[in-house]
């Protein structure tokens, strides 16, 4: 029988012991920095001329690491050694193929706080969020090695009188990981980890403002010796190596988390079908949020304005599931913005490896002018009433800043801005909050702040999103409790971290034997 599943216990850095280990380990990746990672194909190391640089976003000069980039050539190399893995692979016992999940978790937590000070270091992510980050690695190695488990025993069916009938799934074959940045070691161990588990083999293409972290996790998988080609670490630049990969015959899935304008490329150029392609490929995709909390008349605006202000800035509002829109009752309006304005204002900006800070630096220049941009044009917008600039010139630093008095059509409270910015809208009344909520192309996550039954009846009927959270903050997942995933433009509603989830990487095949 299977024992229960635990999430793992986050890291309480009040004690001085986990301070030291967290300090330590900052102390131990601080010696290692600066180390070039190979790509691994088919368990082989290969070296390139041109390299990916990761810089440390806190400070934007000290160099993380570099890894080697991949092209064309060696995308190619990547695919025949994943079909050559996937003709054994398959055929791995669920409960060998879980096994290694199980081991790779039990390293993960081994070497916590050294994974959680690589993010620190290389995502900018403060010590509690880097911490998550990890844990949620860790859940999503165990979770999906237990579904595996059961998954493994095969579907019930009621017997046709006179027959067998069974039904039994089976891998898809030969996969694309496709992560962003923002979680880089949960979301890329989950995406992976879900799709070998179910006896596929893949191609690991990391984001490439972190790929030091990814090239972490490739050397947590070579030490649990799991077998050459079962993945395949291929970190190379997504417009020079991905659409190749998207577009090839042999390639029979491809798991995107990311953007809309990405994910949306990727879903076209995987329905063509080219020369040689056996099978209509699928693609999972999240993608990104617009996301909003509703604070009604009838809500503890205490506890809405932590909630508001926890979710809009926790990782600098670098999370698909972030808060970037408030939408408030006209009665509680004024109270609620007042919170808000002080709540944040009491945040403290620096280097993410400062333990004391709360934010710590955007992830690139790119995200750091693309932010600064739509604060600008959030000026026009709105009233800034906290935050609206920089902040310190050594790092990628963005003041959290808070618009009041948006109007729901603003660009700044329809389009993701995926940095510290939060717009708060006026509406009239609670029916109107919806409706204004429900008026982007996105739909992942939402929230309502409520005592009224009735009205938070009327949230989970018609506030379409794949998350919704009630009288809490909006934002984060738990594996095996919450699955996560969006609707409409925020992607295929995967629910990672679900109990179905395994089954995107699976085909059932139904047996009746007289
Ligand atoms: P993107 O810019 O979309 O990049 C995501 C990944 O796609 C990267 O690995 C990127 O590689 C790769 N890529 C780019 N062009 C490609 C192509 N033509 N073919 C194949 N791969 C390609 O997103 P991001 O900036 O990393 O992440 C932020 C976005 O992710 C936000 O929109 C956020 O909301 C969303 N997100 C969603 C979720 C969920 S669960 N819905 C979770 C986290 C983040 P390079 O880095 O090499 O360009």
């Amino acid at each position: 029988m299977l024992m229960e599943f635990k999430n793992e216990a986050l890291v309480n850095f009040s004690l001085p012991e986990n301070k030291a280990a967290m300090e330590q380990a900052l102390a131990q990746v601080a010696t290692e920095k600066g180390k070039h990672y190979p790509l691994v194909i088919g368990g082989k190391k290969i070296n390139t001329e041109a390299n990916i640089t990761s810089l440390n976003p806190s400070n934007f000069k000290e160099v993380i690491g570099t890894t080697a980039r991949a092209n064309v050539e060696l995308a190619e190399q990547a695919v025949q050694n994943a079909l050559e893995a996937f003709a054994d692979w398959q055929y791995v016992s669920p409960k060998e193929r879980a096994r290694y999940l199980f081991k790779t978790a039990a390293v993960m937590r081994r070497k916590k706080f050294e994974f959680s000070a690589w993010m620190v270091e290389e995502a900018g992510k403060n010590w509690v969020e880097a911490d998550a980050d990890t844990a949620e690695a860790i859940d999503f190695l165990e979770y999906y090695g237990r579904q595996m488990l059961k998954y493994a025993a095969g579907m019930p069916v009621a017997p046709f009188v006179g027959e067998e009938n069974e039904c039994f799934y089976i891998p898809l074959g030969v996969g694309l990981i496709v992560p962003p940045w923002n979680f880089p070691l949960a979301i890329l161990t989950g995406m992976t980890a879900a799709a070998i588990v179910a006896g596929n083999t893949v191609i690991m293409k990391p984001a490439s403002t972190t790929p030091v972290i990814a090239a972490k996790l490739m050397e947590l998988w070579e030490e649990v010796s799991l077998p050459p080609g079962v993945v395949n670490f291929l970190p190379g630049s997504g417009s020079a190596i991905g659409d190749y990969l998207v577009g090839h015959p042999k390639i029979r899935f491809i798991n995107f988390t990311g953007s809309k304008e990405v994910g949306l490329h990727i879903n076209q150029l995987a329905a063509k079908v080219a020369p040689g392609q056996k099978w209509i490929k699928r693609v999972i995709a999240e993608m990104g949020g617009k996301d909003a909390i509703i604070v009604d008349s009838e809500a503890d605006i205490e506890d809405a304005a932590n909630g508001i202000v926890t979710s809009a800035f926790g990782f600098q509002g670098q999370k698909c599931s972030a808060c970037s829109r408030a939408i408030v009752v006209k009665d509680v309006y004024d109270e609620l913005v007042a919170k808000v304005v002080a709540k944040t204002k009491a945040l403290k900006l620096g280097p993410a490896c400062d333990h004391t800070v709360n934010l710590g630096p955007v992830i690139d220049k790119n995200a750091y002018t693309k932010i600064l941009e739509y604060i600008e044009i959030g000026k026009s917008e709105g009233r800034v009433v906290a935050g609206g600039s920089k902040g310190m010139e050594t790092g990628y630093f963005i003041e959290p800043t808070v618009i009041a008095d948006v109007d729901p059509k603003a660009r700044i409270a329809q389009e993701e801005i995926f940095g510290p910015v939060v717009a708060i809208i006026k509406a009239d009344n609670f029916d109107q909050a919806i409706d204004i909520a429900n008026d982007t192309e996105y739909g992942l996550t939402g929230a309502v702040y409520s005592k009224n039954r009735v009205k938070l009846e009327k949230a989970r009927r018609e506030f379409h999103v794949g998350n919704l959270y009630l009288n809490r903050k909006c934002t984060g997942a738990l594996v095996g409790v919450q699955p996560f995933g969006g609707f409409n433009m925020s992607g295929t509603d995967s629910k990672a971290g679900g109990a179905d989830y395994l089954l995107l990487f699976m085909q059932a095949k139904s047996v009746a034997e007289k």
